[in-house]
């Protein structure tokens, strides 16, 4: 499929710009389908070690699923496009590499459910987050009600889906549902530099601690327990952890070979 709402930039840093600036980068079904196949794409790319994902213009990362899109949608079509948000989510939660979301704009409703299926947030000083579809009479259709209150605790998150309202980038770094705030033009910049920490890791130990951290948040702390044994012993069954374990003892760089 050819990407014409999305652009695609494949490097070891790849980066993913939502580009409908009209709309302020709405999602709709294209988007979302374009989005599926770029992340089919990457993880069978060992050389992508890292992505972030940002929005066209200086108004909006995504200011949600497309209104106007949705108004012409058959219920059938309604809960289709949800299932293929979820699907895309959660290919994003699971991705073997860490997705950055550098957010310059508006996130709202479906863009703040994208952000969050993120692994991290660097946002602009001029970005807001809510998750408005109370006010369509819609409740949160891309996993929203369940990764909201699991970042930001229940009280704050029933009260963004309750009211409505968008809290600026300041109080959303206050309530830890961001990592970082910075000048608008120092935001690729930033989500780059931690991209490219992260890249410089053993990719194999990188997987095994995301795959770790999301079953923090969709397990039991038994169940993930468990899988952090299993983690920790394929990192340590590594030839990156014996390289690592040595460069450290030999006082030099280490030279990963994400096996
Ligand atoms: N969809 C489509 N177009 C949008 C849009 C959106 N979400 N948001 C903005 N636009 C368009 C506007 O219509 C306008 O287009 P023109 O009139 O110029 O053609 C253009 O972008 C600029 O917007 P404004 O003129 O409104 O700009 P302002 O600065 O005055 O306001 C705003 C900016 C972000 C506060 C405002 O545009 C706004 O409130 N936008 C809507 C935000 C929102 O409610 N987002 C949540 C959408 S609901 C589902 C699964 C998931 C979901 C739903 C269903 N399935 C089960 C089916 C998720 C739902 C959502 O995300």
């Amino acid at each position: 499929m050819e990407l014409t709402n999305l652009i695609f930039e494949k490097a070891p840093i790849a980066l993913v710009t939502v580009n409908r600036p009209k709309a302020l980068n709405a999602l709709n079904v294209r988007v979302v389908e374009e989005l599926a196949q770029v992340l089919r794409d990457v993880r069978h790319d060992p050389a992508v070690r890292a992505m972030i994902i940002t929005g066209a213009g200086d108004r909006a990362f995504v200011a949600g699923a497309d209104i106007a899109a949705m108004t012409e949608m058959s219920t059938v079509e309604g809960l289709e496009f949800c299932r293929l948000g979820h699907r895309v989510m959660q290919s994003m939660e699971e991705l073997p590499i860490p997705i950055i979301a550098a957010v310059n704009g508006f996130a709202l409703g479906g863009g703040l459910e994208l952000a969050m299926a993120c692994d991290m947030i660097v946002a602009s000083d001029k970005a807001r987050f809510g998750q408005p579809e109370i006010n369509l009479a819609l409740i949160p259709g891309f996993g929203g009600t369940q990764r909201l209150p699991r970042r930001i605790g229940h009280p704050r998150a029933r009260q963004l889906i309750l009211t409505g309202d968008m809290i600026d980038a300041r109080t959303a770094l206050e309530w830890g549902l961001i990592n970082q705030v910075v000048a608008p033009d120092q935001l690729l910049p930033a989500a780059r530099q931690l991209a490219e920490k992260i890249a410089s890791k053993s990719p194999i130990t990188v997987r095994e601690a995301k795959a770790a951290l999301i079953a923090a948040a969709t397990m039991t702390e038994d169940a993930g327990l468990k899988l952090e044994q299993q983690a920790f012993g394929v990192c340590f069954a590594s030839a990156d952890r014996v390289e690592g374990t040595r460069a450290f003892v030999e006082k030099r760089d280490p030279k990963w070979q994400g096996k």
